[in-house]
């Protein structure tokens, strides 16, 4: 079996493990891997090319601080741009020579008396294995498609096709299709596939808040403008974070002060909806901003055409030939979309890693909940930092942001490795625990935690924990630097890790 060392390895080949990457060479770590399973940069941008795949954060905040595009053709660009984006940045920064493809990591496990991770990898059906000092799990929330727990998967004769693993040989034209789910994905895609098909069934089990999408074309003038008018791409980048702030205000604070975008919702609803059954069938009866808002302005026209009807009565089962709804109505299908989201807080990655007590991820955080310190470390798994882990998720702004703030601390924490010789850092219990109690207590007024929505936001302790509660510049504040009085750390030639770090009892999760 081929060993390969490396200083650094790094999961995944999306926006933050790319920008793991190139924060590594530019600030002279050259010796580290990319690992990912896909054949090229981009991750969740990659994967998810199902027709109208899009962002719904303006492209200018979308994008890296150190990798400004005046070329966006549109106020909020498509998958395949975003994607294109990724690459070319990677092109630029020269980091595809560092980079293993169509590698995927089998396990992942600490080695106490080596102080190195070792990685299990499989690479063109050959087992290979990468011990690094320091593993970088960039692995990103949502990338393992979840299917949904409904009866009769395996008995339908049809097509079945995720959102996320989207499969560009199914032909829709004139087919009877299914659609379950009524998430940002599923309204990005309904509207395309109610163009082509037969007849389109839409399974909503919880309508989405849903205000208008106010996207257009950038004018040649204004991408020269971006390109040659000094500042003024970053001051529209600036308006826009200041702008989407204003939201993390009433999301966080203050649920009732995000009244006027239910307003602006409603209207959205009655603007294009003139069926009164189908309206109400429309309007989510939980709190705006409970769950991710989303911003379309074909949804509504889509779910109102003659050819799609919008099927509320729940799933029972998956038969041979369609999809039977509670009320025992049965309605046949030649392809399902399950566009049912991701396992985020019960991702099997978890299972894969491996900490210093023996103890998988999934095993600590079944017991505790997804908690880590600063959303970049999790006791009891030395010298590993995730990107976009606990509690850095958002619900109104650009995750490159986050990914950016975590970058910082990253730097600074190898800069602090390798100035003091450090050998094993691992986030202290005490530290962690604080943390997330802080966490959970900014959390309290939330409307997250009281909009009356059940939502993958929530672990199954009922614990939020996938989201950073209030303003992005908050995090920006407490990654700016590495904070080593947080860690128990070992220096070269020293072993002073208190016994308790890898060893003693979390605690408990609190709902
Ligand atoms: O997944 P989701 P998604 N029976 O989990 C329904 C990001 N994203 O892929 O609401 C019937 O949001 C479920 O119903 P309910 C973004 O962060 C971003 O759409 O749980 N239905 C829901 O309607 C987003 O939040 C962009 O009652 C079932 C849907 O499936 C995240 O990805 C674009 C069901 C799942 O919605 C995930 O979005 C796309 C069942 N058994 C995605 N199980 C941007 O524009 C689940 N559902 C940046």
């Amino acid at each position: 079996m081929t060993m390969i060392d490396v200083q650094i390895a790094i999961i995944g080949a999306g926006f933050s493990g790319l920008g793991a990457a190139i924060k590594l060479k530019q600030n002279g770590f050259d010796d580290f891997m990319v690992i990912d399973r896909g054949s090229d940069f981009g991750g969740t941008w990659r994967d998810n090319t199902y027709p109208g795949a899009a962002c719904d954060v303006p492209s200018h905040l979308y994008s890296y601080s150190f990798a400004h595009n005046p070329e966006w053709s549109r106020s909020y660009s498509h998958q395949p741009e975003i994607h294109r984006y990724i690459n070319d940045v990677a092109e630029r920064h020269a980091v595809r020579s560092h980079t293993r493809f169509q590698t995927e990591v089998e396990h992942a496990e600490w080695h106490e008396d080596e102080r190195r991770w070792i990685l299990d990898v499989v690479r063109d059906g050959q087992r290979e294995q990468v011990r690094a000092q320091i593993m970088i799990g960039a692995i990103g929330p949502l990338c393992e498609p979840n299917l949904p727990d409904i009866d009769g998967f395996d008995d339908f004769q049809g097509t079945i096709v995720h959102s996320a693993r989207w499969d560009d040989d199914v032909d829709f034209t004139g087919k009877r299709v299914a659609v379950i789910g009524t998430g940002a994905s599923a309204i990005q895609l309904v509207p395309e596939l109610a163009k082509v098909a037969g007849r389109l069934d839409v399974y909503q089990r919880t309508a989405p808040w849903i205000v208008p999408r106010t996207e257009r074309a950038y004018s040649a003038t204004e991408k020269w403008a971006f390109a040659k008018v000094p500042g003024y791409q970053s001051a529209v980048r600036g308006a826009i974070y200041a702008m989407n702030e204003v939201t993390a205000f009433g999301l966080t604070y203050s649920p009732k002060s995000l009244k006027p975008v239910e307003l602006v919702c409603r209207a959205n609803i009655a603007r294009s909806i003139r069926d009164p059954e189908l309206r109400t069938k429309a309007t989510p009866t939980f709190q705006v901003g409970c769950k991710r808002i989303l911003r379309s302005n074909e949804w509504y026209p889509a779910i109102a055409r003659p050819n799609v009807d919008l099927v509320t009565d729940g799933i029972a089962s998956i038969t041979e030939n369609g999809i039977a709804d509670k009320n025992g109505t049965v309605r046949d299908a030649d392809v399902i979309v399950v566009a049912t989201g991701f396992h985020v807080t019960d991702s099997p990655v978890f299972d894969k890693i491996v900490g210093a007590a023996g103890r998988s991820l999934a095993n600590v955080w079944d017991e505790i909940g997804m908690q880590g310190y600063k959303g970049s470390f999790v006791n009891g798994f030395p010298n590993m930092m995730l990107m976009v882990g606990p509690s850095t998720g958002l619900g109104h702004t650009s995750m490159v942001y986050m990914i950016e703030s975590q970058l910082n601390y990253l730097v600074d924490y190898l800069k602090t490795v390798r100035a003091q010789g450090i050998t094993r850092t691992d986030v202290t219990l005490e530290a962690q625990q604080r943390y997330n109690a802080e966490v959970q207590h900014d959390l309290r007024n939330s409307v997250w935690v009281n909009g009356g929505c059940a939502s993958w936001y929530k672990d199954h302790h009922g614990n939020i924990t996938t989201l950073w509660p209030g303003f992005t510049f908050n995090f920006r504040r407490i990654t700016r630097q590495f904070d080593i009085a947080a860690y128990d750390v070992e220096r070269r030639g020293t072993r002073t890790r208190p016994a308790e770090s890898a060893d003693a009892q979390p605690a408990p999760a609190t709902a």
